[in-house]
């Protein structure tokens, strides 16, 4: 049996946005049912390099796979719906699975949006992916009744029984990288780390996070649980992509790194060992000066943290479970450490934020002095409380998915203290005078150690200015 697993093309991307990862979800599932039933897969990533739908209908001529599996962010679910329309129209009888938060989020309403979907996968997806194949390789056309999958029988859409999330992550294979082509991922992995200058994987040791935050996505697909895998797991698992792809740095996803002291301390041992460099995000309760100096002594060059704002109120509404005084300690040992920070802060992270709120946050950013900053315009995506209290509240307008990439689009959506408009323009305003300081842009001229660094730099800073400066809209392939 053949089966390719697809990232549809993300318009984010196509303005030359700087984060271009790896589809590790997509290279985990792969490796799941390759080993698991010996099936034929290819990733096919069209988030990279230009897409045109000829270019999905000559690998569906040349491949001929049964069953085609599309990932789908809220932003890139109509991409992908589009997509499947493509492989229907190819051939009635290839199945088009979809998976990812968007389809957990709203399993049946999804499938009634998009009739080019055969079946959605909710949650993780390994397992239920595996019986999907199984099925096909039956000669069942239109897998039904699965565990965790939602599915159409007899003109209607139906969910079947839930699915156990995995056990044991050190249960599953190491995602088949074989299957990525490494040379086409030519953003950066996170912020300042550019694939240009280092050989770039991301790696997941855990998933699941146990902090309920009234904006974030994680909780659809992990539910609250947080499981690790191993040390000696993930060990072997760096080793492989040192030995076999020449990984020489290490972009730690996870939800949850830095908790549970005793593994990371062995995963920090293991990598120090390997001499490899790696940047990962954390919470600001989960660090203390002793843990990052053994980080940075462990080749960790950055660490990202989840602030969102600088008022106690905001940080209270948004069940952040932190505190500024955590925040501060947390950068500063950072800084001690010799470790590069960043800082993810929102603009209308709750629809009662107030523009003296947002003052607050920017004034904790003149305290705390991140070495990047990322602010997002908070998104109601489904399934978070946020979008549950903008629908009750009345203030989405729209719920056409294009329109909620807001680095391509403007809000379709307000909060009461601020319009569409207002969001973004306090946006720009929060990155113009955060990046714009001459404090600022001379810390970053002090961390260039060499030409390509100059480069990188100053390519950076123009897709900076032309993002703050310039025009959001860019129309989406066919
Ligand atoms: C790494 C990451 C990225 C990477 C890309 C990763 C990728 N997979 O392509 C980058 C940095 C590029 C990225 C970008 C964005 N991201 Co992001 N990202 C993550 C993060 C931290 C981990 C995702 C991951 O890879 N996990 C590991 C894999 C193994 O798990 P997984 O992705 O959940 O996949 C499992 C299941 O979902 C399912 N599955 C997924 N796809 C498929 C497909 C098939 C066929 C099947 C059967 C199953 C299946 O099976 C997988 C294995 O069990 C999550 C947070 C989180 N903890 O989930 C946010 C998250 C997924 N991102 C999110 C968002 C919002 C974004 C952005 C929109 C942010 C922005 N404003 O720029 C962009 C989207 C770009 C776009 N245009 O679509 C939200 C999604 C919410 C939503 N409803 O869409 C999340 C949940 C974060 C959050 N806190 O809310 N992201």
């Amino acid at each position: 049996m053949k089966l390719a697993l697809v990232r549809p093309p993300e318009p984010m991307l196509s303005i030359g946005s700087e984060v271009c990862q790896h589809p590790i979800n997509l290279a985990q599932l792969a490796a799941h049912v390759r080993e698991r039933l010996g099936v034929a897969v290819e990733i096919w990533d069209f988030s990279v390099g230009r897409y045109r739908p000829e270019r999905l209908r000559a690998e569906l001529a040349r491949f001929a796979p049964e069953v085609v599996g599309l990932t789908a962010m809220t932003p890139i679910v109509k991409s992908a719906a589009r997509l499947a329309q493509v492989v229907k129209a190819a051939d009635r009888d290839i199945v088009t699975v979809v998976g990812g938060p968007h389809l957990s989020a709203i399993p049946e309403r999804t499938l009634a949006e998009f009739p080019a979907f055969d079946v959605g996968v909710i949650g993780e997806g390994e397992s239920a992916l595996e019986d999907i194949c199984l099925a096909v390789q039956r000669g069942e056309r239109r897998p039904r009744g699965l565990a965790g999958t939602v599915f159409r029988e007899d003109g209607e859409i139906k969910v079947g029984p839930p699915r156990e999330l995995l056990a044991n992550l050190d249960d599953l294979p190491f995602p088949a990288r074989d299957l990525i082509d490494f040379s086409l991922y030519q953003g950066s992995s996170s912020p300042g780390l550019s694939s240009k200058l280092r050989n770039i994987t991301e790696l997941f040791t855990s998933r699941g996070c146990p902090v309920h935050c009234f904006f974030c996505g994680s909780y659809v697909t992990h539910r609250g649980k947080v499981r690790f895998r191993s040390a000696r797991h993930v060990l072997d698992e760096v080793r492989e992509c040192v030995a076999r792809y020449h990984v020489d740095h290490f972009t730690i996803d996870d939800d949850t790194f830095t908790y549970g002291r005793e593994r990371l301390t062995e995963i920090c041992h293991g990598l120090r060992e390997l001499g490899v460099s790696w940047d990962c995000d954390s919470r600001v309760t989960n660090v203390d000066q002793e843990l990052l100096n053994l980080m940075a002594a462990s080749g960790c060059v950055k660490i990202a943290y989840g602030v969102e704002s600088g008022s106690p109120r905001m940080l209270e509404l948004l069940r952040k479970r932190i505190s500024l005084a955590q925040i501060e300690t947390a950068f500063r040992a950072a800084r001690r450490a010799g470790v590069l920070t960043s800082a993810f802060i929102m603009v209308g992270s709750h629809p009662t934020e107030t523009p003296e709120e947002l003052e607050q946050t920017f004034r904790l950013m003149l305290r705390i002095k991140p070495d990047f900053v990322m602010v997002y315009v908070a998104v109601p995506y489904p399934g978070t409380d946020l979008h549950q209290a903008m629908v009750e509240e009345g203030l989405i307008e729209s719920e056409d998915w294009d329109e909620y990439d807001i680095v391509r689009a403007e809000p379709v959506w307000h909060t009461h203290h601020f319009t569409a408009a207002e969001l973004i323009r306090q946006q720009r305003r929060m990155y113009q005078r955060i990046y714009l300081r001459p404090g600022f842009v001379w810390r970053k001229l002090k961390l260039l150690r060499s030409m390509d660094d100059l480069r990188y730099f100053s390519d950076s800073f123009l897709k900076f200015l032309k993002y703050v400066f310039g025009k959001r809209r860019e129309e989406l392939p066919d």
